[in-house]
């Protein structure tokens, strides 16, 4: 079976990918998602396995306030010596930081803070033991020694503005025999990504251009992938390099995405005159060349009855979780969501467990027990790009009944999309996805009711903006004030397709 892409669909971007022994590992970006930095390791390539986060407590990740696509920007993975480390930055609290474990699987230790500005931080350490800070900062790719104990930084340098595109970022530092290599992004995350490569024989330049830059971007081609950029690589034991890299699958016209930017395998050659290839010709491949054995492990279907006092790794809260918004497991059993004040619409804490839809077909499912005491109350299932722009399907109060209401919200427009009067009782909930739209339905009398659609056009980025990708959720709120009994959702199911 060939490695197909992209390797980690739906919302996982700016992939840094680094190999110790046998196993090679991914870490990408989270926003204002917690746990924060989801990392994969796999020994083909082929069969990603989810280890969970890199910062999974709050000492190590404070989100609150944080504005949609607030929170994490892109970290870089490298691993030294026996150790790992994760360099990243929180753009809304205290800036760069650098964490460290000897098992990526966690756990990982508290941050150190560093002094140098920016975003898109990146580690490089050479065969000297000398390890370099490179980084991002008011258009300008930057450097310093760092020493990465004590996090102590050398004095920061401008090393280039870029080979002539806007925004040059992401950028990585590495070697092959006495080249030094920078690779970076620039045209920006959308369309006019591009990834350039410049060497030199020093790990400060002078840079050298590469004669074929962008050495990987899809700008302007017609292909499934758009936006292809944001770049890292990493040799094989077998002398080959891969390179991973984000893009994303758009559809319709003009063109949307909605699953987020995802993280796509590129691999790499190296050419007489020195300078790697990257992909076909500069194309990701839709799928690899590279045959890996076996059948494929499939990812696409999941079901949680919540017996466990802790979350599958996979769940994810919008910023931190509230104290007391949640409880998994015990003796109510199922998820119970206690609902806060406010909305779906407000940055503060909600009671919210969501996880990545990765499949364009998607059905997500839920059995949920809920008497809610005011028609401010109401619990369900919410699609989720940001706090502007959602749909959901939730169970609340209309006078002496309870009413299951669909509603939108993009942008300023909030409406309600079709309602239902439902008898007392646990109800089946589900969202039906497809390429272009969302249907809402719950199970009424043993059939499936559909009581709206939506567009999937209205979460995509080109309409929401920001740098995450859509969500399904579970959640309560309370309105004016938190809701008097809990949302139990007694069991969530995920198929892709
Ligand atoms: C990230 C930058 C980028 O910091 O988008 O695509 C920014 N690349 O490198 C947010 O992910």
């Amino acid at each position: 079976m060939p490695i197909q892409n992209p390797i980690l669909p739906g919302f996982h971007p700016d992939p840094s990918i680094c190999r110790d022994g046998d196993w090679y590992y991914i870490v990408n970006s989270s926003f204002e998602y917690f746990p924060g930095l989801p990392i994969h390791r796999s020994r083909n390539l082929r069969d990603w396995e989810f280890l969970g986060h890199v910062l999974t407590r709050e000492s190590q990740l404070s989100l609150q306030g944080v504005r949609a696509s607030g929170g994490l920007f892109a970290p870089t993975l490298r691993v030294h010596e026996g150790v790992f480390y994760v360099i990243c930055t929180n753009v809304t609290h205290k800036g760069n930081f650098l964490v460290t474990t000897k098992d990526p699987a966690g756990p990982w230790s508290e941050p150190v803070w560093l002094s140098p500005q920016g975003i898109d931080p990146s580690l490089f350490f050479d065969e000297d033991g000398a390890c370099y800070f490179t980084g991002t900062s008011s258009g300008w790719i930057v450097q310093c020694t760092l020493n990465p104990s004590t996090g102590e930084a050398g004095e920061l340098r401008r090393m280039t503005s870029g080979s002539g595109g806007r925004y040059p970022e992401g950028p990585h530092l590495f070697r092959r025999g006495e080249w030094y290599y920078l690779l970076m992004s620039e045209g920006g995350t959308e369309h006019g990504h591009m990834a350039t490569l410049a060497r030199a024989r020093t790990p400060w330049g002078p840079w050298e251009w590469a004669p074929h830059n962008p050495v990987l971007s899809h700008r302007s081609v017609s292909h499934p992938f758009q936006n292809i950029g944001h770049v890292d690589c990493c040799r094989a034991r077998d002398e080959r390099w891969w390179a991973a890299c984000l893009g994303v699958r758009t559809h319709g016209y003009p063109e949307t995405h909605h699953l987020g930017r995802e993280t796509m395998l590129v691999p790499m050659r190296w050419r007489e005159d020195g300078w790697p290839e990257f992909g076909e010709k500069g194309l990701v491949p839709l799928n690899l060349a590279e045959e890996v054995v076996g059948e494929a492990e499939s990812k696409k279907d999941s079901i949680d009855t919540f017996t466990q006092e802790t979350l599958a790794a996979s769940w994810n809260f919008l910023r931190n979780p509230v104290p007391g918004s949640w409880s998994s497991g015990g003796q109510l059993g199922g998820l119970s969501l206690f609902g806060q004040k406010g909305s779906l619409d407000d940055l503060g804490g909600k009671a919210w467990v969501g996880r990545r839809q990765q499949h364009f077909d998607a059905v997500f499912s839920c059995l949920l027990d809920f008497s809610p005491g005011t028609e401010e109350e109401e619990a369900g299932l919410t699609v989720h790009m940001n706090e502007r722009h959602h749909y959901e399907l939730f169970v609340t109060r209309r006078g002496k009944g309870r009413l299951l209401v669909c509603r939108q919200r993009i942008d300023l427009l909030k409406v309600e999309m079709g309602h239902q009067a439902i008898e007392d009782g646990t109800i089946e909930l589900a969202v039906r996805a497809t390429k272009d739209h969302y249907h809402f339905e719950a199970k009424l009398n043993t059939e499936w009711k559909c009581l709206a659609s939506g567009a999937t056009r209205y979460l995509s980025t080109e309409v929401a903006g920001g740098f995450t990708g859509v969500f399904l959720a579970m959640y309560s709120s309370g309105g004016h004030r938190p809701c008097g009994t809990p949302a139990r959702f007694l069991r969530a199911e995920y198929h892709g397709s």
